[in-house]
């Protein structure tokens, strides 16, 4: 199972990580959709990341700004695993321009 990271490990993979900011045990990132169901639609795509990793974020929709907040909760902080759904959540939303 996941271990937490140690900050040093956090902090190094931040530096891979653009738009994410570490508040204590979590990381989180904002991201601007074209419209509301634009956002909705990039959410469903998490979901489905998500559900595949089983890990899971907290998700913050207002009108076309959504907030994806990860944290290994198991464990009481930050894993790989929030790295690596950090990486995909990035990744298609830059595919959705
Ligand atoms: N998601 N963010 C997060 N943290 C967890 O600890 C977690 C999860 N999704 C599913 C999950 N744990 C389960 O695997 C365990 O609760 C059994």
């Amino acid at each position: 199972m996941a271990r937490r990271l140690t900050d040093e490990e956090i902090e190094r993979q931040l530096g891979d990580l653009s738009g994410w900011t570490r508040e204590g045990d979590s990381i989180h990132a904002s991201f601007e959709a074209p419209d509301f169901l634009a956002g909705v639609a990039l959410v469903q795509e998490v979901a489905a990341a998500a559900e595949a990793m089983d890990h899971h974020p907290d998700i913050d929709i207002r009108w076309r700004t959504v907030t994806f907040t990860l944290s290994t909760h198991s464990e009481g902080g930050l894993t790989q695993l929030d790295v690596e759904l950090a990486h995909q959540i990035s990744q298609e939303a830059a595919r959705r321009g």
